[in-house]
């Protein structure tokens, strides 16, 4: 039989319509059914969706429509977190409104997901720039600024220059910033902020309880809340007229070898003291010049001003002098320090540029007291204390106990001298961000009243459509009309606040909402309930810190608000690895060549790579994450084009784990096709069989296939898709192998028939088009997209099975597949209701039956 190429471009689009008319992926949050969330993360409407997403969301797919097989009500929707700076960038370079862009290229993307079938309930879409979405986030603000979750102060930001917005410190990236790549200065203003640090000691722990989340997520989450346990320690002056000067520490043990303090560049002492010492202005003018982040701070060389001023020993006779040093952070602990030289590098390098003393307090294990010296590396290590008087001979940890024990009993002005502390490196979140295309933060500063909330009934505040991009800055700022209002509370005449939400804020509760996404209030409390947690959230792992830290703060102050009642909001958590593509060079890496322009020639090291225009020779470069600058991208619509959107669904799902990056080979895309197209040469042949009566349930293959629904079974479930991908391959196989035999049976062609039916359920969820394409060519007039995953014969799975081959008076006529312990009795009895067999007996009893155990039967009639 002459068998068509099955065409995607035709098939798709197809099903697609089918799927849509039938609303089958549209959710009922009043569904009995068990409920089952799943999230990949939404994307950012640049205009285009990239290889990445194919991967991300042909991942949640799979799950989403296992799940829905498997008998779940699943929620799976889609959005836009559609604020930010690119809608910015694209008005003041090409003259189109920010509003307009991103609408537009929303209907792009949305075009290009639907291409690759995703069952999305599309009916919950929605972007984070829609009216209706911010005016909730608006209230969310106010009910956050009246719970005292929100709140503004005074505070040095991070500027970035060429965007000319504050970023928070998680979006300065070695001193620069994340976006723009631009030096990050230090300004004076008064922000916006969500008090995120309230919850410091709670995100940390229940990390614990996130056992579907990688462990590398958490570590990194872990290390960005960063808990220290330590003390402070109340240093007195020596000389009268000051406070004491409190330093935060977490190594009170080495308090014997600290041989001077640090003031920060920031510290208010500091400031005091510059008011009237030019030098030390300068000195401070200088130190914020490098920038305070830690990185800046970190690999700046140490630097210091020696104050004058001195401070009393807590323990011990003496004095330590007091500097303002560049290495000392204004916003962690105290914003002082002692240094301790002998155990701290920072400390080291700083004594050693001002020769300051260096006294070893911890003696390693190995080491002689008397001659081990510290000269340019600190130690940091265990050991004993020595040099340290009453702490002398302790550990570590129980010098530590012992000072703290000390400390907090003396007194000094009538209060502990010291206090234990826990300090966390985690920041208030600052959210003030000085641009247009963001959600305006409602409030209203009036000259009398001051910063007044903006009455619900006056919600949303929404964004002027006229502005103008010719000046760089706020649009908002400069707003003629929009800024100008009435005070809500007396009446005088106000200014809006013209400073928008960082955009965080939009997808720090986009999950939530999609419980009741046009609910007229932030969530419906009983729906949000209802679904989350997510049960599987998947995307990047570059939003291991920012993202999910803030959704996880953001659960908890939402439920404190009374919008939901659960904290955490992804219950699993998955981050997909990259999809990377040789990258092309003209030796030099000055000059970058699309895949598309090239010639390829020869294999392995003798492959070589030309200009398709020209013929000249190209260098075949490193294998790298696809970027626009090394031109090594793949547009996901020519892929979908060319093969359909099954093949790049089957690609990126097959050819590595998951968490590991895929390589994009033109090869692995032909592969995939390849295969697309065999199942349906498979189909053809499939159902020309003749597969009417016999019990399958007796053949090897129906053990086989199983077998494999089994294992596919847990792998999705475990999110191997490639292993789930192997899984189907071998049946592909074993079904092939059994059409090929000549001495098909009405048994076998039961087996067969079965087995490839299961492979179709097994392969449903990654390639739903040519699923559903088999499924009708089968003869079936429903969905397999709205089947139930077919149920697992427990028994098929665990047996060693033998074939025999059943001969009829001498005659091999069938074959029958039993456990290979199985009993001469029980084999006698599966022969018993072959069709052949029972054909041959018409109704007789055989004169023969004879069973040779694992070998052969032989029926005498
Ligand atoms: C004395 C000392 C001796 C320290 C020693 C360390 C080693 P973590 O673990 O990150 O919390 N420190 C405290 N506040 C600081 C600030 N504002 N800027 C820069 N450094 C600061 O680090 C705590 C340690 O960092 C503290 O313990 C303090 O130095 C320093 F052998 O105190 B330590
Ligand atoms: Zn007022």
């Amino acid at each position: 039989m002459q068998t068509e190429r099955y065409n995607p471009q035709i098939v798709e689009p197809h099903w697609q319509k089918v799927w849509t008319g039938q609303e089958l992926f549209t959710t009922q949050t009043d569904d009995p059914r068990e409920k089952y969330y799943v999230l990949e993360m939404f994307p950012y409407p640049s205009g285009r969706i990239h290889v990445g997403h194919v991967r991300n969301y042909a991942m949640g797919d799979v799950v989403a429509r296992f799940k829905r097989a498997k008998g779940f009500n699943v929620l799976h929707p889609m959005g836009w977190d559609a604020f930010g700076m690119p809608a910015e960038n694209a008005a003041m370079k090409n003259k189109v409104h920010p509003k307009a862009w991103t609408y537009a290229n929303i209907a792009a993307m949305r075009s290009q997901l639907k291409s690759m079938g995703l069952s999305l309930d599309w009916q919950r879409e929605f972007a984070t720039c829609d009216v209706a979405y911010y005016h909730q986030q608006q209230k969310l603000f106010l009910d956050f600024l009246q719970a005292g979750i929100a709140y503004r102060k005074k505070s040095k930001v991070n500027w970035d220059p060429v965007d000319r917005t504050v970023l928070a410190n998680e979006q300065v990236i070695d001193g620069k910033g994340w976006r723009s790549g631009a030096d990050v200065e230090q300004r004076e203003l008064t922000q916006w902020f969500f008090r995120i640090s309230d919850y410091s000691e709670d995100l940390l722990t229940a990390l614990d309880g996130l056992t579907r989340w990688p462990d590398k997520v958490r570590l990194m989450q872990k290390n960005w809340i960063g808990r220290s346990e330590g003390m402070s320690v109340r240093f007195a002056f020596d000389g009268a007229g000051r406070e004491p000067l409190e330093i935060f520490t977490t190594r009170q043990d080495t308090l014997f070898g600290a041989s001077f303090m640090a003031l920060s560049p920031d510290h208010p002492l500091t400031e005091d003291l510059a008011k009237d010492n030019a030098e030390l202005a300068a000195f401070v003018a200088e130190c914020r010049k490098q920038g305070t982040s830690v990185v800046a701070v970190e690999t700046a060389e140490k630097r210091g001003f020696d104050t004058g001023l001195r401070v009393k020993h807590p323990l011990q006779a003496g004095t330590l002098p007091v500097y303002v040093a560049n290495f000392v952070l204004m916003d962690y602990g105290t914003g002082a320090i002692f240094g301790c030289p002998a155990h701290d590098q920072r400390d080291l390098d700083f004594a050693n540029k001002y020769k300051l003393p260096v006294t070893p307090v911890v003696l390693p294990s190995d080491a002689d007291a008397a001659g081990f010296t510290i000269d340019n590396e600190a130690y940091t290590g265990p050991g004993s204390i020595f040099n340290s008087g009453f702490l002398d001979g302790l550990s570590i940890e129980a010098a530590k106990q012992a000072v703290a024990e000390h400390l907090e009993q003396a007194l000094l002005d009538g209060a502990p001298q010291g206090t234990r502390q826990i300090n966390y490196r985690l920041r208030d979140w600052g959210i003030s961000r000085q641009r247009y295309w963001g959600c305006p933060i409602p409030i209203i500063h009036c000259p009398s009243c001051g910063p007044q909330p903006v009455p619900e009934d006056q919600l949303p505040v929404e964004l002027p459509d006229e502005i103008d991009f010719e000046t760089p800055g706020n649009p908002l700022d400069r707003h003629a009309s929009w800024k100008q209002v009435a005070c809500p509370a007396c009446g005088q005449d106000s200014v809006r606040e013209t400073d928008t939400m960082d955009t965080f804020v939009d997808s720090s509760w986009y999950f939530a909402r999609f419980t009741a996404p046009r609910s007229t209030t932030p969530t419906d409390p009983q729906a949000a309930d209802a679904w989350l947690p997510v049960n599987q959230y998947i995307g990047g792992v570059e939003h291991a810190i920012l993202h999910l830290l803030y959704s996880r703060f953001f659960a908890r102050a939402m439920s404190r608000c009374g919008h939901m009642s659960i904290e955490e909001p992804f219950e699993g958590l998955f981050t997909q690895g990259m999809v990377v593509h040789e990258a092309y060079h003209d030796g030099q890496e000055r000059a970058w060549f699309a895949p598309a322009e090239l010639r390829f020639e020869g294999e392995g090291t003798e492959r070589r790579a030309f200009l398709i225009d020209g013929g000249q020779e190209v260098t075949i470069g490193k294998i790298e994450k696809m970027s626009k600058s090394k031109r090594n991208t793949v547009d996901p619509d020519d892929i979908i084009r060319t093969y359909g959107a099954d093949t790049a669904r089957w690609f990126v799902l097959s050819d590595s784990p998951p968490e590991r990056d895929v390589i994009w080979t033109d090869a692995g895309v032909e592969g995939a096709h390849r295969f697309v197209q065999r199942v349906w040469r498979l189909v053809q042949e499939v159902a020309a069989l003749d597969s009417a009566a016999g019990s399958p349930q007796d053949h090897a293959l129906t053990a086989a296939a199983h077998k494999a629904l089994h294992a596919v079974e847990a792998d999705i479930d475990g999110l191997r898709f490639n292993r789930a991908v192997a899984q189907i391959y071998e049946l592909a196989n074993a079904i092939s192998a059994q059409l090929s035999k000549a001495d098909a049976q009405d048994s076998t062609n039961g087996a067969i028939r079965g087995a490839f039916e299961m492979m179709l359920h097994a392969l449903a969820p990654m390639m739903p088009h040519l699923a559903e394409e088999c499924w009708q060519h089968l003869g079936h007039s429903d969905l397999i997209a709205s089947r139930p995953w077919p149920k697992v014969n427990e028994a098929l799975l665990s047996q060693d099975t033998v074939i025999l081959p059943v001969q009829i008076n001498g005659k091999r006529r069938a074959e029958i597949t039993v456990p290979k312990e199985a009993s001469k009795q029980a084999v006698e009895e599966a022969v018993l209701t072959i069709p052949a067999v029972l054909k041959a007996l018409d109704g007789r009893a055989p004169k023969k039956l004879i069973v040779v155990p694992g070998r052969i039967v032989n029926v005498v009639v």
